[in-house]
This record gives structure tokens, C-alpha cells and sequence, in this order.
């Protein structure tokens, strides 16, 4: 009886004991505010993902359609939304964005609300719904599925009165309603004023800031599909990097001064490069198209961009604390073009051969401090959940590894550990080789993820000193890569 009784006790006590670890573990390192949602942390993670645009400008061989183009004109041969699921996949690519409409207000699935819409197309005699097909192929190959809904319609008669708001949200009812989960609702910025509009044939001017009612569209995505982010020029989810080339800003913060949102805001300027103590957390998302336009232009089947230019832009989205929302104009027959396959499967090869190995795995690593639970070696564990922290007394920490033998590298790689708030404000990157070390970098923010790109070097050890923080570093995971060369 008495021993069962000290078991108990020491049970008791080591149970309590380990509460209190837990405990400790957590209020030791406090959140940097604003911090990601978990919705927007999900999305964080998916780093690479396509755009399709194809609609009404894939047959009329334009990029903004004037609104008064006929059904008639969708016809394409070929359409297997499976193939561009499979080549999204093979890519690497996390999910697909898809315009459902244009500004020329064509929609790819049967609307109740319009007759401008596939329903009336040769298409699979009208009786065909893309957006369907597409989310159907995205839940087949494991792909987040997303929509392009344009606010401005160059078609619709009601567009710049109250009633053309009623049909925005019915549309976007429909579409966040029969499709299934949505990954992400992108709302364009653009309004060009001129269209069709019914036959008007004039230009519409609207004020971008109050005409689409944001505060109850937005509020409309949240009751339908809360885990979806909102993009917009200025979020509120996620906002535009500022430029259509593919580049982030090499001083990028999460946070901005969020005050009001709405897609075309003039001044979209002041957030590309974020806000150092910005009150919410609205990361970028870079896009860009893998041709010079965003839809398929036959002239331009040469100018799909090469393996160098992509890897290029996925060190500058990826690399830089973006995500990377690659455009993939699918063509007339409904395929994605050949030439789009060929540099998408180069890329992944790339990617894989790069990212595989992480020379940095089972080597030594020393900081210049660390906080009790949250030791060095979970820098180096592969799991998105742990963490190495600095104490908050380390105002310059730094991670140095020391390789067992020399290795041949070109990239290195450090991710904060952003669920507690974006930190870092200036960092050094230095490699040794031949016994001296060498500064190959300096710069300033972190955030989600760094690329290092560099020539080849057979380096010793690696050295990152942060010399500027907010707060207390806290970092997730680093890695030294070799990526291969590219002979074009
Ligand atoms: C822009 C649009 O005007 C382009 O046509 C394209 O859809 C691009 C992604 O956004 O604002």
C-alpha cells in the first residue's frame, strides 16, 4: 500500500513536473506582434503555386477583352483541366488559381446569374462547367484549389451601380458554395473605366475604395470559406508584391500599416517593401507569368522563360519572405503549351536536385547563446514546429557550422520561426574556406525564408551573425545546398 501510494507520488510529481517544463517552454519566448493566423500560416507553407489564365482572351488573342465578346468565341478543342493539374504537380507547384472571370466578365462555369458564360459556348455543348472540372482535377492530384474573380465586369449592364454588387456577391457566392474548399480569392485592382456594359459602349468610373462595399465582400469569403486567404493590392490576407517581373523587395516584412484594403489602391508602393512595426500581418505574394503575357498569345510560344530566368525569380519570391504565384497561360486548345511544360519540368528538376540534400544535417553547430527548451540542434530537425532562440540578451546572435569535411555549395537557406512574429532587421552571411572567412552577404530581412545564392565554393564552415533584431531571434531552420549548374 505504501509503495503503490509513493509510485503515486512520484508520478504525480514528475507529471507536475513536466506541466511545468511545458509551461516554462512557452512563456519564455513571447510573440512579436502582428503574428500569422492559421490560415495564413497554412498558406505560408504552400511557397509555389499556379495561375492559369485562360477565358475569353485565349480565343480572342487579347488581354483585356472589351466585354462585348460572344460565348460563341470560347470554343476550345482539347480542354483537360487534368493535364494542367498534372503539370502543375509535377512541377512542384502546391495549388492552382484559376480566372474565373475576366475584366471582359465571361465566366467559365454555368452562373445562374448571367447568360455571358460557358453555358452558352460550342464548349462541351453548353454544358460544361471548367470551374468544376478544375477543382475536381486539383482534388485528384492533391492541389489547393483557388479563384481569380475580377471585380471590374466590362460586360455587364449594371456595372457602376449598386445593383452589379448584389451580382458580384452572387457570383462569388456560387463559386465559394459548389466547388469545394478554396485555398485563396484573388481580387484584382484593375479598372480601366471603358467597356461594353450591356451595349452602353462608355466608360464607368467608380471609386475603387467604397463601390464593392470590401468590409461585406470580404466579410461574404469569411462566412463562406473562412480558411481562404484574401488577396488583394493591400490584403487583407495577403497583398501584392508591387511589380508583375517576378522580384520581391530584398527588405520584405510580413507586417504593414494596414488601415484600409481594396484592390487598386494607388499608393500600393508603400507596402512593397512592408512595414518594419506594421500593425498587421499581410505577407506578399509574387506573380508573374511564365510568358510576357497573362493570357496565350501563339507569337509568343519562343518567349516562354528559361530554367536561369524562373530559378532566378524563385530565389527572388521564395527567397525573399514571398510565395511565388506563377502564371501558366493555357492555350486554345485548352492544353498547356508544350514549351510551358518543358521549363516547368526543368525547374522542378532543379529544385529537387537542389533542395534534396542539406549538407548542413549532422554537422556541428554552435550559437553564441540559446534558451532553455529551445536548444541549436532544432535548427537543424526538419520540423517546421521547433526552433532555436537566442536569448533576448544576444543582440547580435549568431549560428556557426563547422562541416567535417569541406563541401561544394551555392545556396544557403534560413527560415525564422515566423508563428512568433517577424524579427530580424539586418544579418551578415560569411563562409570559410582555405581557414578564412569570407562575408558572402549582407542583408536585412528574414521572415519566412531566405535564399543565399553564390558561386560554388568548396567551404569549410558557414557563419550567419544577425546585427540588427526587433526582438529576441528565434529561427527555424537553416540549410547549405548545392544547386546544380545550368548550361543554356
Ligand atoms: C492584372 C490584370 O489586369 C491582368 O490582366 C492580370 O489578370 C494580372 C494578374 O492582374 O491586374
Amino acid at each position: 500500500m505504501k509503495i503503490v501510494t509513493r509510485n503515486k507520488l512520484v508520478v504525480t510529481l514528475l507529471f507536475v513536473g513536466f506541466l511545468m517544463s511545458c509551461t516554462k517552454k512557452r512563456s519564455t519566448i513571447a510573440a512579436v506582434e502582428p503574428v500569422p493566423n492559421a490560415y495564413q500560416m497554412a498558406w505560408q507553407e504552400l511557397e509555389y503555386y499556379a495561375f492559369i489564365h485562360f477565358n475569353m482572351n485565349t480565343f480572342t488573342n487579347k488581354e483585356w477583352g472589351f466585354g462585348d465578346e460572344q460565348p460563341q468565341q470560347f470554343n476550345p478543342t482539347e480542354l483537360d483541366t487534368r493535364q494542367w493539374a498534372r503539370v502543375a504537380k509535377e512541377a512542384g507547384m502546391k495549388g492552382i488559381i484559376i480566372t474565373a472571370k475576366h475584366h471582359d466578365g465571361f465566366c467559365l462555369w454555368p452562373s445562374n446569374y448571367t447568360e455571358h458564360s460557358v453555358k452558352n459556348s460550342p464548349w462541351r455543348k453548353g454544358k460544361g462547367d471548367l470551374i468544376r472540372e478544375l477543382s475536381e482535377a486539383c482534388k485528384e492530384y492533391g492541389l489547393k484549389f483557388g479563384i481569380y474573380l475580377s471585380p471590374w465586369d466590362r460586360n455587364h449592364p449594371d456595372y457602376g451601380k449598386q445593383e452589379y454588387i448584389t451580382y458580384f456577391r452572387n457570383q462569388l457566392t456560387e463559386l465559394l458554395t459548389e466547388y469545394g474548399e478554396i485555398f485563396e480569392v484573388w481580387f484584382d485592382g484593375a479598372n480601366g473605366g471603358d467597356g461594353y456594359y450591356g451595349g452602353a459602349n462608355e466608360e464607368r468610373r467608380v471609386d475603387k475604395r467604397t463601390y464593392y462595399d470590401w468590409p461585406n465582400t470580404i466579410g461574404l469569403v469569411r462566412e463562406l470559406q473562412p480558411q481562404a486567404v484574401i488577396f488583394s493590392d493591400a490584403g487583407p490576407d495577403i497583398r501584392w508584391v508591387g511589380n508583375e517581373k517576378g522580384y520581391a523587395n530584398e527588405t520584405t516584412w510580413s507586417p504593414i500599416f494596414r488601415d484600409s484594403v481594396y484592390g487598386g489602391m494607388p499608393d500600393f508602393q508603400r507596402f512593397a517593401s512592408g512595414q518594419e512595426n506594421g500593425t498587421h500581418w499581410v505577407p506578399t505574394e509574387t506573380d508573374v507569368s511564365i510568358r510576357p503575357g497573362w493570357y496565350y498569345h501563339p507569337e509568343q510560344d519562343d518567349q516562354v522563360k528559361s530554367l536561369s530566368k524562373l530559378v532566378d525569380i524563385y530565389y527572388n519570391s521564395v527567397g525573399l519572405n514571398s510565395s511565388l504565384l506563377l502564371n501558366l497561360p493555357v492555350d486554345t486548345r485548352g492544353l498547356v503549351h508544350e514549351n510551358e511544360v518543358a521549363s516547368l519540368n526543368a525547374m522542378a528538376t532543379f529544385l529537387k536536385e537542389t533542395f534534396s540534400k542539406n549538407y548542413l544535417l549532422n554537422q556541428k553547430v554552435t550559437t553564441s547563446s540559446e534558451v532553455n527548451g529551445f536548444p541549436k540542434k532544432q535548427l537543424l530537425d526538419e520540423d517546421l514546429n521547433s526552433y532555436w532562440a537566442a536569448t533576448s540578451a544576444d543582440s547580435q546572435p549568431t549560428i556557426s557550422v563547422t562541416l567535417e569535411k569541406p563541401i561544394a555549395a551555392n545556396t544557403f537557406m534560413i527560415q525564422e520561426y515566423i508563428p512568433l512574429g517577424q524579427r530580424i532587421k539586418a544579418f551578415t552571411f560569411e563562409v570559410m574556406t582555405e581557414g578564412t572567412w569570407k562575408k558572402i552577404y549582407e542583408g536585412s530581412t528574414v521572415g519566412n525564408k531566405r535564399l543565399i545564392r553564390f558561386e560554388t565554393q568548396s567551404i569549410e564552415a558557414v557563419r550567419f551573425k544577425v546585427t540588427d533584431t526587433k526582438a529576441q531571434v528565434v529561427i527555424n531552420t537553416i540549410g547549405l545546398f548545392k544547386a546544380p549548374e545550368i548550361n543554356e
